[in-house]
């Protein structure tokens, strides 16, 4: 500090009038020389990585999200481009020569509202587009939805379906133990045909409500193909509802690849084993989804003791529809 007033002061005196031009001139090349050396490899990088971060849509409102990535992705790009390239050329072009004088420019209003109103005006438009499509899709999920409990936990995913009766049985963090992972309530008649499934079977061109919720910390449900991407939230539930419209089957021969499977990542940074809570989506024909619907085992079938404390009409309940 000390040496640069000492140095401008010097140099208004006319005492030193001769400042390092060379490391000057080095400077600017290096400003041209980055700006050309980063456009180069975001094109490249970008091109050649186009299909990774470009994955082909799934779900119906994928479409309308795209849209909206891609028309706020050519805004911001062509800006994004437009100011980089001046920030960078303009600090080469007027690199420090001694026979350079700075100009006096004190305001111009013109310029100023220009560049305050249209920025607002497409600000505005992006804003309101992006705000009326997340509202249509974080709109209730239709009265048919087929419901599916996502649970959370360090380090997977739990899922659970309501059964023939559609309805959830209630749920408290109180039940929770080592063969009640999730805190199932066996003492509310729905919960008597839930059944625990290993991956989330979804038939085609049907809404699907993902009921959200963590039994630890944050996580986040993330299915990249369906655009879906949901915060599971410890004490408070979310949801996330959608159709899907293609099969894993269709994808698969649309991809040219027969391992194709749609996945389920957690994308909330967790702990330790964040990277392997990955799970498999698989959507199917919808009679081969009834089909697959009817063969689950429930959670009472497959451990009876879980409604050993619970009241004798309960008992008697789980009695008749196992014998269904
Ligand atoms: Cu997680």
């Amino acid at each position: 500090m000390v040496y640069r007033i000492q140095t401008l002061v010097s140099v208004v005196k006319g005492s030193e009038k001769k400042v390092a031009t060379g490391s000057n001139k080095v400077n600017a090349a290096l400003f041209l020389l980055f700006l050309i050396g980063s456009g180069v490899l975001m094109f490249w990088y970008s091109i050649k990585e186009f299909d990774t971060y470009h994955l082909p849509i799934a779900s119906e409102h994928g479409v309308v999200t795209d849209n909206l990535f891609w028309v706020t992705m050519a805004v911001t790009g062509i800006v994004f481009i437009i100011t980089h390239i001046l920030l960078f050329w303009f600090s080469y072009r007027y690199q420090y020569k001694e026979e350079n004088t700075a100009a006096f420019y004190p305001d111009n209003n013109k310029l100023e509202i220009l560049w305050t109103l249209v920025p607002a005006a497409v600000l505005t438009v992006l804003v309101v587009s992006g705000w009326k499509a997340w509202s249509d899709i974080t709109a209730p999920a239709p009265e048919n939805a087929h419901v599916i409990e996502v649970m959370g936990y360090q380090f997977a995913w739990e899922f659970r379906y309501p059964g023939k009766d559609k309805q959830l049985g209630n749920y408290d963090y109180r039940l929770i133990n080592p063969t009640n992972s999730r805190g199932i309530d066996f003492t509310d008649k729905n919960a008597l045909d839930d059944f625990p499934a290993q991956k989330v079977v979804i038939p085609v061109g049907e809404p699907v409500l993902f009921k959200i919720r963590s039994r630890d910390v944050l996580h986040s449900v993330f299915a990249p193909h369906m655009r879906l991407k949901m915060d599971a939230v410890p004490g408070m539930p979310t949801r996330f509802w959608f159709v899907p419209t293609k099969t894993t089957a269709q994808m698969r021969a649309e991809l040219k690849d027969d391992e194709f499977v749609y996945e389920i990542a957690c994308t909330e940074v967790c702990g330790g084993g964040h990277f392997s809570m990955r799970r498999e989506i698989e959507v199917v024909e919808p009679e081969e989804y009834q089909k697959w619907f009817a063969e689950q085992k429930t959670f009472v079938e497959m451990d009876p003791a879980l409604i050993a404390d619970a009241p004798s009409e309960i008992k008697e309940l789980a009695q008749i529809e196992s014998a269904e």
